[in-house]
C-alpha cells in the first residue's frame, strides 16, 4: 500500500513497479488520486497487488474523509496489506512531514512502522551522488525516521522507467521485511483500539446489508454493456456502501446509529 502527501510520486511509483500506467499521475497542485485504487502486476515474475491512496494533505477535501477513505479500502482488500511503501521526494523532512507521520501512526498503530518502507522518489535530483551519501549528510531527523522503520529506504526515479534494477531492489526489501513480520500482513489487532471498534461495527453493517447490495450488484449486471463497466460500477458501488457503513460506525451515538438503521430495514432491529 502507498502512502504519502499529495504530489509526493505514489501513483508514479505504483507505475513504475508495475512498469505500466495503471493508476492516473499528473503534475497538479490539486490531489490527483481521489479514491483508493487497486492493480495487480508482477515485480519479476511474483505476482503483486498494489493499492494506491490519495494524499495525507489538507487541501480540498478534509483530512478526515481522506483518512476514511484509507482506512476503509484496507478492510475492502483483505487480508491487509504486507507493506506500506511510504513515498516522499528526497529531502530533510518538514514540519508537514512530521505531522504527517503523526497522522498514519493515529489511522494505524505505531506497529506500522515495522511493516514499512521509505521510497524516496526524485531519485533524478542525486546528480551523481550514492543515495547513501544523500543520507548520511541529511538532518539527524531523517536519519531517526528511517531508524524507525524497519524495511529501510530506497531512491526511484520515476522518470526513467528503463532502469528495473531499483524495483528488483524494492522486491528483494519486501522479502525481507515480509520475512522479519513472520510473513504476516498488517492486520486489525494492530490498529488503535477505537479503529478496531469502528470496523467491528462496520462489519455489522455490512453483513446486515449484503442481501441488499447483492440485489444491486444483480441489477448492475442488466444495465452494463460491458465488464468492465460492471466492474467500474460495482467498486462505486462498494465505496459508497463502506463509506456508508463507516459514517455509521463513526457515528457515537449509539442510538442515532439504530433509528439509520432502522429506517433502512423497517424489517429488523438493530442492535450495533
Ligand atoms: N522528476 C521526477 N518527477 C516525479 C518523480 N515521481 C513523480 N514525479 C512527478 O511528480 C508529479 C506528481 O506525481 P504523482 O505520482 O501523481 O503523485 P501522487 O503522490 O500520486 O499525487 P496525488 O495522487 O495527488 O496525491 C508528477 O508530475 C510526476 O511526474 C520522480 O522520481 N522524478
Ligand atoms: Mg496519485
Amino acid at each position: 500500500m502507498l502512502l504519502g502527501a499529495r504530489g509526493s510520486g505514489k501513483s508514479s511509483t505504483g507505475n513504475t513497479i508495475l512498469r505500466c500506467s495503471a493508476f492516473k499521475s499528473d503534475m497538479q497542485l490539486n490531489r490527483v488520486t481521489q479514491f483508493c485504487e487497486r492493480a495487480y502486476g508482477n515485480i519479476n515474475g511474483r505476482p503483486v497487488a498494489i493499492i494506491d491512496t490519495p494524499g495525507l494533505n489538507r487541501i480540498g477535501r478534509t483530512e478526515r474523509e481522506v483518512t476514511r477513505e484509507i482506512l476503509k479500502s484496507i478492510s475492502l482488500y483483505t487480508p491487509g496489506p504486507h507493506v506500506f511503501l511510504l513515498v516522499m521526494p528526497v529531502g530533510n523532512l518538514t514540519n508537514d512531514d512530521k505531522s504527517m507521520h503523526k497522522l498514519i501512526e493515529s489511522m494505524f498503530g505505531e506497529s506500522i512502522w515495522k511493516y514499512t518502507i521509505i521510497v524516496f522518489t526524485h531519485g533524478d535530483r542525486l546528480e551523481g551522488k550514492t543515495a547513501n551519501d544523500v543520507i548520511a549528510y541529511s538532518d539527524k531527523e531523517l536519519r531517526s525516521f528511517i531508524h524507525k522503520c524497519s524495511g529501510g529506504f530506497l531512491f526511484f526515479n520515476n522518470k526513467d522507467m528503463t532502469n528495473y534494477e531499483p524495483v528488483t531492489e524494492l522486491l528483494k526489501k519486501v522479502e525481507t521485511l515480509v520475512a522479519i513480520n513472520g510473513r504476516s500482513c498488517y492486520t486489525l489487532s494492530f490498529y488503535p483500539a477505537a479503529e478496531r471498534k469502528i470496523r467491528k461495527k462496520m462489519e455489522k453493517v455490512l453483513e446486515m446489508r449484503k442481501d441488499q447490495i447483492a440485489q444491486k450488484e444483480r441489477e448492475l449486471l442488466i444495465h452494463c454493456k460491458t465488464e468492465q463497466e460492471v466492474e467500474r460500477k460495482k467498486q462505486e458501488l462498494w465505496r459508497m456502501e463502506e463509506n456508508d457503513a463507516r459514517k455509521l460506525a463513526e457515528n457515537p451515538g449509539k442510538q442515532k446509529l439504530s433509528i439509520k438503521l432502522a429506517k433502512r430495514h423497517p424489517d429488523r432491529k438493530s442492535s450495533i
